[in-house]
């Protein structure tokens, strides 16, 4: 390792004990920055990447709230407010038993790099809790949201800092925290993206991240004179972003192979086509069952207790949570023949897997480039709320193309290498890093 990369992460450890996830993300960044820094020295001076690995502010608070039993539940909440440099604070809430801290920074931090690379005004934030939706009655989630927004209400405003969705946090959800936040601040303004179209929500940003995500696919296949018709695509995940993301593959005349949840995945040789997909959906959405009940539907193979990265493809969409495909599971996609990795999902490659794509040189288009869509059309969502305007369909899913490819081209030129490969996570850290960083420069040491 750098030496010193090496010495700038031993302070971030003792900073930030007991962080894993926080330590890989910022560690990912600094080996593309730190080379950068050395370059540019007015950022070294500055200490702009010390100052970023530090958020702006953290708020932890109690949320109790009351069962269907009649008995008191205590979960606890969380916003971290990573970064404002370029504007209000702009990130998604999660809420999954797993959430702590330390995934939450790691999150917040990938964030911000993540909201510059989308060209739009949006600094970086995470937030979320330790509460499971899973088995929960429509009642419970409506009051332990009530009661999560009874205190995060203080802290955001459609100037500071916008929430939206994330991993356990879909139209549902948003529609309580709104109705909370409304009737404790008595004003109806974009305090939350990912609102339903009838009271203040944008058209496309339910797809955007799935879309998104084949965009980018799309764009790097084409460097290479490629393209996703007729490939076999491994996805992983069953919720918002698998979901699209399959829409989209089918419509470039892909197939979809494979859909997963935390219980294990299918394999549909056939292909999951509209119709299965709507099948799919709606066990997933409105039912809210489980993916091994589409195998038993369709007749096809549930692996359960398993990922899908042994399944033979030639695109893989990681779709559901971070850490998904470690190094093993990266050799044998890239056995099997795999040319390109579009990552739906926040960092669910490990450093290993990193390492046997940056090897085998395939297409690998890091989260935060490739998963931009959905806040991208969130700060969209932003832009409409403000005029009191909405834009249509062809609108929006045109801009998200637009930036999509604006995205790519920054990758392409922070991060083409001497050889002509494309180094995705390097073009994706420094292209995201230099606005953040004028930006601080500019406003002093803040
Ligand atoms: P959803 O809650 O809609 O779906 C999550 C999916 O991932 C479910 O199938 C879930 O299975 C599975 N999953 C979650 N945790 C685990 C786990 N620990 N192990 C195995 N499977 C798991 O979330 P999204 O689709 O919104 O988010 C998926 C990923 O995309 C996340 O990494 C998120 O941060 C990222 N992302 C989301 C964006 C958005 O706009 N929603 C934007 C950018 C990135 P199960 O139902 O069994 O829990
Ligand atoms: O990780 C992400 O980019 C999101 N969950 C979406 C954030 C947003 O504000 O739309």
């Amino acid at each position: 390792m750098d030496p010193k990369v090496e010495q700038f992460m031993s302070g971030i450890k003792a900073k930030n004990p007991a962080q894993p996830e926080f330590h890989q993300a910022v560690h990912e960044v600094a080996e593309s920055l730190v080379p950068f820094i050395e370059e540019n020295p007015k950022y070294k001076h500055a200490k702009v990447l010390e100052r970023i690995a530090e958020p702006e502010r953290v708020i932890i608070f109690r949320v109790p709230w009351i069962d269907d039993m009649g008995e008191i539940q205590i979960n606890r909440g969380f916003r971290v407010e990573m970064n404002s440099a370029i504007g209000p604070y702009k990130g998604g809430l999660r809420f999954h038993p797993t959430v702590n801290l330390g995934i939450l920074k790691f999150l917040a931090f990938e964030q911000v790099l993540k909201n510059s690379l989308t060209t739009l005004p949006m600094g970086g934030g995470k937030g979320g809790s330790d509460f499971d939706p899973k088995g929960k009655t429509d009642n419970e989630v409506m009051h332990f949201c009530q009661s999560f927004m009874t205190e995060l209400s203080r802290h955001i405003g459609p100037e500071t800092d916008v929430p939206a969705g994330d991993i356990g946090v879909g139209g549902r959800e948003i529609g309580f925290l709104f109705g909370q936040y409304k009737r404790i601040r008595n004003e109806f303004t974009g305090v939350l993206t990912g609102k339903a179209i009838e009271w203040g929500g944008s058209l496309i940003r339910p797809e955007a991240t799935g879309y998104g995500a084949v965009y980018f696919a799309e764009e790097m296949l084409q460097t290479k004179g490629d393209s996703l018709k007729g490939k076999t695509c491994i996805v992983s995940g069953s919720g918002n972003v698998a979901q699209y993301t399959t829409e989209k593959i089918n419509e470039f005349g892909g197939k979809v192979v494979t859909l997963s949840d935390s219980g294990g995945f299918i394999y549909d040789p056939k292909g999951i086509d509209a119709e299965r997909l709507a099948w799919a959906m709606e066990l997933k959405n409105i039912r809210r069952g489980r993916i091994s009940e589409y195998a038993e539907k369709f007749g096809c193979e549930y692996h359960e207790g398993e990922r899908p990265w042994g399944i033979k493809g030639d695109a893989a969409f990681p779709s559901a949570t971070e850490n998904e495909i470690n190094e093993e599971d990266a050799r044998k996609l890239i056995v099997n023949g795999c040319k390109v990795i579009s990552e739906g999902a926040n960092m669910p490659s490990t450093p290993g897997a990193i390492e046997v794509y940056m090897e085998s040189k395939i297409l690998y288009g890091p989260g935060k480039a490739a998963n931009a869509g959905g806040v991208a059309v969130s700060g969209l969502e932003m832009t409409q709320n403000s005029m009191r305007l909405p834009w249509t369909r062809e609108e929006v899913d045109a801009r998200l193309q637009t930036i999509m490819k604006s995205i790519h081209e920054t990758c392409v030129k922070f991060g083409t290498e001497k050889d002509g490969y494309i180094n995705y996570v390097k073009g994706a850290n420094i292209g995201g890093f230099v606005k953040v960083a004028d930006s601080m420069l500019a406003q002093g040491a803040v």
